[in-house]
């Protein structure tokens, strides 16, 4: 039976995409870049007010934000050290959903507690906006908020669940979009220390 998948410029939304043991694998993966490559909480421009998730990255570059502002780097703000590299399992995802060409070149790891959430925001810290996202849910359920190219376009609410994995392509690449509260204790994937919570991976194309 085929996934379940809607479109809508370029927004496509693949659900238990990933089995329990690609979820598992994935985990272990990100578990281990964790090691070198720490998490850290990223903090807003000028006013350097702490977001609620906390961050790492996979690959090439890595997205940071901190006082001075947003941008990619190669390299980990507080260890100085290059970034893990992208895992494989990771760069056969983005070959099968992406239908983009170049393989990606940041990997963003999101990690969010209970009470975490992500502000609607555009990500437009990427020269290459033609290049599609991809991002993979893992744990518990979240309540995604996807809008339009305007702060004020009318929004729609999805739920994301471990496993399922969001294309967005086309004009949904330059959307407003926020994750407004996560369902703690919907999934039984993060070990302990990541329980109740979520991690999502974003993949992207910078430059
Ligand atoms: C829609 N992350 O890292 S993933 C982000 O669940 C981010 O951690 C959310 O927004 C999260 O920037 C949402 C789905 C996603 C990612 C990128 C998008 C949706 C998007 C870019 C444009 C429009
Ligand atoms: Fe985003």
């Amino acid at each position: 039976m085929p996934a379940l998948q809607t479109d809508c410029d370029g927004f496509r939304l693949l659900p238990g995409y990933l089995k329990r043991d690609q979820q598992n694998a994935l985990v272990k993966t990100v578990l281990g870049a964790l090691e070198a490559a720490p998490l850290f909480t990223p903090a807003m421009p000028r006013s350097g007010k702490p977001l609620s998730v906390q961050m790492s990255n996979f690959g090439p570059l890595g997205w940071i934000a901190d006082r001075t502002g947003y941008r990619y780097q190669p390299h980990h703000p507080e260890t100085g050290t290059p970034w893990p590299a992208m895992p494989q399992q990771l760069l056969d995802l983005w070959t099968a959903v992406s239908g983009w060409p170049e393989p990606p070149q940041a990997c963003l790891i999101n990690i969010y507690g209970p009470a975490s959430r992500l502000g609607v925001h555009v990500d437009a810290d990427e020269d290459a906006r033609d290049a599609p996202v991809v991002s993979v849910s893992l744990g518990d359920r979240a309540r995604f908020r996807l809008g339009g190219p305007l702060r004020n376009s009318p929004t729609h609410s999805f739920i994301l669940s471990s496993g399922d994995v969001v294309v967005l392509g086309g004009a949904s690449r330059r959307f407003f979009h926020g994750i407004d509260r996560i369902y703690p204790g919907t999934s039984t994937l993060l070990p302990g220390h990541f329980s109740p919570g979520r991690i999502n991976l974003t993949m992207r194309r910078v430059n």
